[in-house]
Parts: structure tokens; sequence; C-alpha cells
């Protein structure tokens, strides 16, 4: 972060973004916005973070008027992302795969709710390596809850915000059921499970008609060009597009059209969690639901609860799969306590990718940034904005 900011201000903000009630927001914005220090280069992120907090504060509010009048707090349901949230699912005609429990083991949360049925969502924070990772334990999903069975659109919806969906499957049991129901109710629902977003994308416009462009050398190695464009053409008209630009930038299937057409899809990033390994068969069990979804699920992790077996880098494991990487940011020497997580892909991150991160007015003021790297042959370097950053290397941002 910039020097101008100093550590203290820094942490503030941090704990700011990880907040996760608007009352929690308010008071560590205000905690932030008295830790800057005032003169000339902070004018504008004092300026700016005031504004933010005007509009928590009208957002505080809105929230008492609608208790007040409604007589009705938020649902249990709505709940707040704070730091990388996980939701663990599972199929409610497999009752007790071990959700509470696994959502006890790794922060110690809902200890006394193991073994009930759980009713309304149950949340714990799990900490690893300082990344702190928000575990949703949900009730379990119903057949049609894609149609609103128990409380189905209330738990889609939260799913479709998250960053991970973990499919928690009883390996004692049999798993094909557990599997087929979360998969069909998911797709029904529109959420659509480790698959990036098609290359495909419409827009309408005024006039002109349907235009198809294929914008990549990937996009013209589709088959048989002429017939994909008519399909295209005869799939936009029938999702009431009569004027619109197509864009296509890979290879790509007719149902990606489709999809493209329906703004309510989501795409999500998804593991299952093996559940149970301690009893019989379950071996048996794990090798086959891995290998039967190895297509869609590269990642099956198999746990117990009751050996108390799950990686311990179980985080770093998460941040992986997530693609993301962890920096240090550092001011007038001292590093920041937390990590900040960027995306590792689909470019490598770079120093630029941290400034705007942290905020938009230290990439428009940015002069250059010391990068610390513990092994590296020149443990500091001083670099601009294109700079390629590695995990766990501690940035330092000066800004002119
Ligand atoms: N043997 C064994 N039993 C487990 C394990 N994990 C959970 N259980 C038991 O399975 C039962 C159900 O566990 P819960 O964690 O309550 O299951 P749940 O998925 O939260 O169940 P619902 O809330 O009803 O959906 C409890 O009796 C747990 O003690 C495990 O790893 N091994
Ligand atoms: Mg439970």
């Amino acid at each position: 972060m910039s020097s101008n900011i100093g550590p203290l201000a820094q942490e503030a903000y941090q704990k700011y973004l990880d907040a996760s009630s608007i009352d929690d927001k308010i008071k560590r914005l205000e905690e932030f916005i008295s830790l800057v220090p005032k003169h000339k280069a902070t004018e504008k992120i004092v300026a700016l973070n005031k504004s933010r907090l005007a509009k928590l504060r009208r957002e505080q509010e809105a929230e008492k008027i609608r208790i007040k009048t409604t007589g009705k707090k938020a649902s249990p349901f709505s709940i707040k992302k704070e730091g990388i949230q996980l939701i663990l699912i599972s199929d409610y005609h497999s009752p007790g795969v071990g959700k509470t429990s696994l959502l006890n083991l790794l922060t110690g949360a809902a200890r006394d709710k193991i073994g009930k049925f759980t009713p309304i969502p149950e949340i714990g924070i799990y900490e690893h390596e300082k990344v702190r990772y928000q575990i949703v334990d949900m009730p379990s999903i119903m057949q049609e809850a894609s149609t609103g069975i128990g409380n189905g659109r209330e738990i889609i919806s939260q799913l479709r915000a998250c960053d991970l969906i973990c499919f928690c499957v009883d390996l004692s049991r049999d798993y094909k059921e557990q599997m087929n129901l979360l998969l069909t109710e998911l797709h029904k629902s529109h959420v659509r499970i480790n698959v990036p977003p098609p290359p495909v994308t419409i827009e309408k416009t005024g006039s002109n008609k349907i235009q198809v462009f294929y914008l990549t050398s990937e996009a013209k190695e589709n088959n048989d060009i002429e017939e994909l464009t008519e399909r295209i053409k005869e799939i936009a008209h029938a999702g009431g597009i009569r004027n619109g630009i197509v864009k296509v930038y890979g290879k790509i299937e007719l149902d990606h059209v489709v999809d493209s057409l329906n703004p309510s899809i989501v795409y999500k990033k998804s593991i299952i969690l093996g559940t149970k390994g301690d009893l019989a068969l379950t071996k048996n069990g794990y090798d086959e639901l891995e290998k039967s979804y190895s297509n869609i699920f590269p990642l099956v992790i198999g746990t117990s609860v009751k050996m108390r077996k799950i990686p311990g880098d179980f985080g770093k494991i998460v941040l992986t799969y997530l693609q993301k990487m962890k920096v240090y940011t550092m001011n007038k020497g001292i590093v920041a306590e937390k990590p900040l997580l960027i995306d590792s892909s689909p470019n490598k991150p770079t120093i630029r990718d941290v400034a705007i991160k942290i905020h938009r007015s230290f990439f428009e003021s940015f002069d250059h940034a010391i990068v610390i790297r513990k092994d590296a042959r020149q443990e500091k370097k001083k670099v601009g904005l294109d700079y390629e950053l590695k995990e766990n290397d501690i940035i330092e941002l000066h800004t002119k």
C-alpha cells in the first residue's frame, strides 16, 4: 500500500474489507479514516472513504426502517460474505453426511449441532496461513430445490455468490444417488460447475439483424463455420434477439450459445469432500467416486472427522484450486499482517494487479514498487507496474 497511509490504517482497512455486517463495516471504516494521516497526499483517499461511509450509513438507516416496518430481520439464509466463502452442501435423502462435523473440525463452530438436522445455515471461520475462509454449512438440498422446495431458492442464491461449492458425499453410502441429486438441482438452478464461461457473448443492437464474428484463431477453427453461424443465428432469434452481435472467442457448442442468452447462469468452482473415510469399504467408495466424476471434479478430498483427517493445508489447496495467490504489502519496512489475495490466472499477476486491488488511486499515482522476495538472488528490487509476482512476495508501493 502507499507509504502515505501507515501500517495501522492499512490493517484497519483490511478489517473493513473483512467485515461482514453493515454495523461492523461502518465501525471499521471509521477506524480507518481516523488512522489515515491527514495531508495533501491522502486527501483523495479520505474523501472517497468518507463518501463510502455515508453510503453505508444510509444503508444502515434503510435496514432499520425495513425492520421497523416489516418486523422482519434479515433471513438467516442471507449470509454476508467474509474472506473466501466455501459452502458445504449435501443431498437431503442421504441425511447426516457429516457437514456440521466438518464445519466443527475446521472452525470449532456448531459443536452442539452435530448429529442433529441442520435447518438453517451454520457458519464458522477457518484460518490457514493468515487467510480467512468462511465455511457455511447449508441445510441439505432436497429434490426439486430448484423450484424452491426446502428453502431451495435461498440456498441456491447463496451458492450463486460463493467462492467454492463443496459437495459433501458420504463415502459409506451410494455416492451416485447423492451426486445425481446435487448435480441435477444445481443444473436446473442455472449453476454450472467447474466449467469456464463459454467463449461467446451476445449483445443486442439497434439494427443490422444478427451478425456473428469469430474473433480469435481458435474461434476460426470451429467446425463448419457457415453451418455454425446459421445455427447461432437461429438460436439467438429464438431467444428473442432480432438485431445483435454475437462474438465468438474460442471453440463453442450450441449449448454455449443458449447459455449465453440466459443472464441467470453462473459458473462456479466446486470440489467434492468425501466424508466418513474411517468406515468400512469407504476406500472403494472414494476410488470409485473420484474415477466416476473425474471429468467434472478435478479435486476430490477424502476426510474423516472421526479420525480428524482433513489435509493440514486444506486452505492452501483451496487457494491453489481457486487460482489465487497470496502476497504481502509493506509500509515503511513493516509488513502487513494479513496477506493480500490476487488472481493467479488467466494472466500472471503483476504489481499492477496489486495496485488496482488496493485502490485505484494508488494505481493512478503509482511511481515505483519495492519487491522483497526471500531466497531470490537479489532479495530486494525496485520494479514497475509490469513486474510479475510470486507467492509470498512482499510489496511496497510508492506513489508520486
Ligand atoms: N464414523 C464417522 N461418523 C461421522 C463422521 N462425520 C460425521 N459423522 C457422524 O455422522 C452423523 C451426522 O453428522 P452431521 O455432521 O450432523 O451431519 P450433517 O451433514 O450436518 O447432517 P444434516 O445437518 O442433517 O444435513 C453424526 O452422528 C456424526 O458423528 C466421520 O468422519 N466418521
Ligand atoms: Mg448438519
